[in-house]
């Protein structure tokens, strides 16, 4: 890296400035300029901005290589705004349009604005974990030959301080120290203030022990190098500033220089009287508020410092609110300056009034050359990164024989084959699962795949002879990614792996493997993966309380449900074989497809007998959400509406009672998310004037319109019961509403009524006259 001139300095400091002008006036703007009409609040965080912005000036503008990708902390969205509204990468009717519709969002958005961001943040801590992930995955391209050494990047997250009580971090940071992750920088915004108040004292001292003890440096930057000088100057002064707890600290920021100096006249007395008496109130505040985070020449020499690629932490100490009249204040967050307040910044920024928005106003003449060049010559991206679609080409992924299969054991089969047969789809799969490969039927993929480890890992039972159908080694060409028992971490790994495209330019095929309930100890990561259209496939399996005896604790019930409330992820949910492989082929085209999605697969460990089939018409209606297994008769009174494995069940009762109810049918439904959205789009359309066709309002129409129909499935009834909105018929729900208990799976569905005899009593029920 080039040493910065004092040119360059001093030119980094402007930028600061002008990124905290601007931050604060887009957000200004947003609250007091533009008109409102519905009065609703809409927000900001200029304490939180004016924390950042001298980091942030001298990550972008003397730190950052081109190919290094940042996570900024979701409440200095603005700031980036900002870097690109210098940069010339961001319009003025975007900043203008801050957190209005389609203007310059909230948060840092990866879909939504307009300017390259490379991860979204918002829900705090998950942002500075995938920047772990994102690096793992580039090792793996590198590996692969897919990235080049010379392209490779640095992944850097920006954190709030608060944003280190989340869980999810230390988990990210377990995972990486076992995976040997390099190439990372966190940089720790140390204003210790939170949302509520200011951060408790105690924690603060354990962070770098933490980080240490996982190889990771770490730099913190406490002092600037005026304070600094100060401090060894009078060392006595040094010790008194360093046993201030974080509450006095911003207590002391926020009230200012007189304040300063009555504690040190009253604590330290004739030790501080000369240094006292050398500063007016002005000049004490300002050297008290040169803290490391807010010093340009400590900022560039931190991150000068750190240039291998050892992992590295940065504790940035701050101020939040830093140079506007709130810093300090613990009630800061989200706190607004007023009209008047603003205006006296402005003036003091060397603002004119009119001319808010232009880039580099206040600028002199002398300074302005530098700035320019030093603008002119930064390697942020300022485009947008195409996002790599549509370049690989998906075979007909074929079903595996047998007559008797679990759609769980069909998936490792069909993986299996998939790698046996080769192909650019299958060399570009990365699996991965938290600890639970063997269990849900990844094992013969790896046999054959290998584990991922950048530096190797020997398989020291198969060295040894040791009979084991698992091979367990691992080499930087294996495909399979083994994490520890953390779904969050799954997750994390899934949505950098499936932003693969994005990030390098270079398409993976992400499978993640995990036990159906265990999905809500992940939830807000795969919401947050969805939420930047991450393409991944989720196999989640063993399923409901089919799996039986396995274990209560792990039946699941409602990821039916949450899967029907999440955008940006598709649920389908086989019965057989031949559906499963129909649904892995849509879901590896839909991992490619600019107008793609992630898939969802629920599987279970029930072998079931497979259905016989002539032709492939049901093959449209399975990937479309259902198919008619059994096509009812004409103005049929009733039908039996199944999912997944209890379809067995259902195709008996149909057996059962077709001769009393002439016309049955057996709708096989394989996703209540498809078909419940295909329901909500066609109406919508219809609102737009066109007419679309509703394919569960075809399917149900076939049916009398005065039909029961008895839905059931091994997940919360909910999933399906609404079918009996779509025209008025009536419903009769079966599905498990308790979980917890072990059994047989005649004992547990004759229990929670998932057998034949709820069936026949269900369509009795809606059958006889009311
Ligand atoms: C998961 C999650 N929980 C809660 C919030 C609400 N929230 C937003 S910011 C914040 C505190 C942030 O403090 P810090 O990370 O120190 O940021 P800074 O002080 O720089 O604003 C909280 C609790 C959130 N965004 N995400
Ligand atoms: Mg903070």
């Amino acid at each position: 890296m080039l040493k910065p001139t004092t040119t360059d300095i001093e030119a980094l400091k402007i930028i600061d400035e002008r990124l905290r002008w601007l931050s604060a006036w887009t957000v200004h703007h947003a609250n007091h300029v533009r008109e409102h009409a519905d009065g609703l609040k809409v927000g900001g965080h200029q304490a939180s901005c004016a924390s950042m912005t001298a980091i942030m000036a001298a990550l972008y503008f003397h730190a950052l290589g081109e190919n290094d990708r940042v996570a900024v902390k979701p409440h200095a969205g603005p700031v980036l705004h900002a870097i690109h509204y210098l940069l010339g990468s961001q319009s003025r009717q975007a900043l203008e349009n801050f957190r209005g519709f389609g203007g310059a969002q909230s948060y840092p958005s990866r879909t939504k604005d307009k300017i390259p961001v490379d991860f979204s943040t918002g829900s705090v801590g998950l942002g500075v974990a995938i920047t772990l992930f994102a690096s793992l995955v580039q090792d793996f391209l590198t590996a692969r030959g897919w990235v080049e050494e010379k392209d490779r990047g640095r992944f850097v997250a920006l954190i709030g301080d608060a944003e280190l009580d989340e869980g999810n971090v230390y988990e990210a940071l377990i995972e990486g120290y076992k995976h040997d992750v390099r190439n990372l920088w966190w940089i720790v915004d140390y204003n210790r203030q939170s949302l509520d108040a200011t951060s408790t004292d105690r924690m603060f001292e354990r962070f770098d022990e933490i980080f240490r003890s996982c190889g990771w440096r770490v730099i913190e930057l406490r002092y600037g190098k005026q304070l600094r000088a100060a401090l060894d100057k009078h060392p006595e002064l040094g010790s008194w500033f360093e046993q201030l707890s974080n509450a006095e600290l911003s207590a002391l920021h926020y009230q200012g220089g007189a304040a300063w100096r009555k504690r040190l006249e009253a604590e330290l007395g004739s030790k501080a009287a000369a240094f006292v008496k050398d500063h007016d109130d002005a000049a004490l505040g300002s050297l008290f508020t040169d803290l490391g985070g807010h010093c340009m020449e400590s900022l560039v020499e931190g991150f000068d410092a750190a240039q291998d690629g050892v992992p590295t932490l940065f504790i940035a100490w701050t101020i939040k609110g830093y140079g506007l009249p709130f810093a300090g204040h613990k009630d800061n967050h989200a706190g607004l300056m007023n009209p008047t307040q603003m205006a006296a910044l402005r003036e003091a920024m060397g603002v004119r009034e009119g001319y808010e928005w232009e880039p580099l106003e206040g600028v002199g003449d002398n300074s302005r050359p530098g700035v320019e060049a030093l603008l002119e010559r930064s390697r942020v991206a300022r485009e947008k990164r195409g996002r790599g679609f549509g370049k690989v080409s998906v075979p007909a992924v074929p079903a595996p024989a047998g007559e008797e299969q679990s759609t769980q054991a069909a998936f490792g089969r069909i993986l299996l084959d998939l790698s046996k047969a080769g192909g650019e789809l299958a060399d570009r799969i990365v699996t991965t699962s938290p600890d639970v490969t063997v269990s849900t039927n990844l094992g013969a993929w790896v046999n054959q795949r290998g584990l991922y480890r950048r530096s190797g890992m020997l398989d020291v039972f198969a060295q040894a002879k040791i009979a084991s159908a698992q091979k367990w080694s691992a080499s930087n060409k294996g495909q399979h990614v083994e994490l520890g028992i953390a779904e969050n971490n799954l997750f994390l790994m899934l949505a950098a792996a499936g932003l693969s495209g994005d990030l390098f330019g270079e398409r993976l095929f992400p499978i993640g493997t995990l036990y159906d309930p265990f999905i809500a100890r992940g939830l807000d990561a795969m919401n947050y993966a969805c939420y930047q259209d991450a393409r991944f496939l989720l196999v989640a399996t063993p399923s409901g309380i089919t799996l039986g005896p396995e274990g209560g604790a792990h039946q699941s019930i409602n990821p039916p449900l949450i899967a029907l409330g999440q955008p940006g992820l598709r649920h389908y949910e086989p019965a057989y074989a031949d559906e499963l492989a129909a649904m892995m082929e849509e879901a590896f085209r839909l991992i490619d497809d600019p107008n793609g999605e992630s898939t969802y697969l629920r599987l279970s460990t029930r072998a079931i007998r497979q259905v016989e089939r002539s032709g492939d018409s049901w093959r449209e209606g399975a990937l479309k959400g259902g198919y008619w297994l059994r096509e009812p008769g004409p103005n049929a009174e009733a039908a039996i509406v199944a999912m997944g494995a209890v379809m067995p069940e259902a195709l008996r009762a149909w057996e059962e009672l077709r001769e009393d109810v002439p016309g049955l049918g057996l709708l096989s439904v394989t996703s209540p998310d498809l078909l419940h959205r295909g329901w909500t789009a066609a109406q919508a359309a219809r609102w737009g004037g066109e007419r679309k066709p509703r394919p569960i309002e075809q399917l149900l129409a076939m049916l009398s319109p005065n039909a029961g129909l008895v839905t059931i499935a091994d997940a919360a009834p909910a999933a399906l019961s609404w079918l009996g909105g779509v025209l008025g018929q009536r419903v009769a729900p079966l599905g498990v509403e308790k979980f917890g208990q072990t059994g047989s799976l005649a004992d547990l569905y004759a229990a929670y009524r998932l057998d034949g005899d709820a069936i026949t009593e269900g369509v009795a029920e809606l059958l006889l006259p009311a």
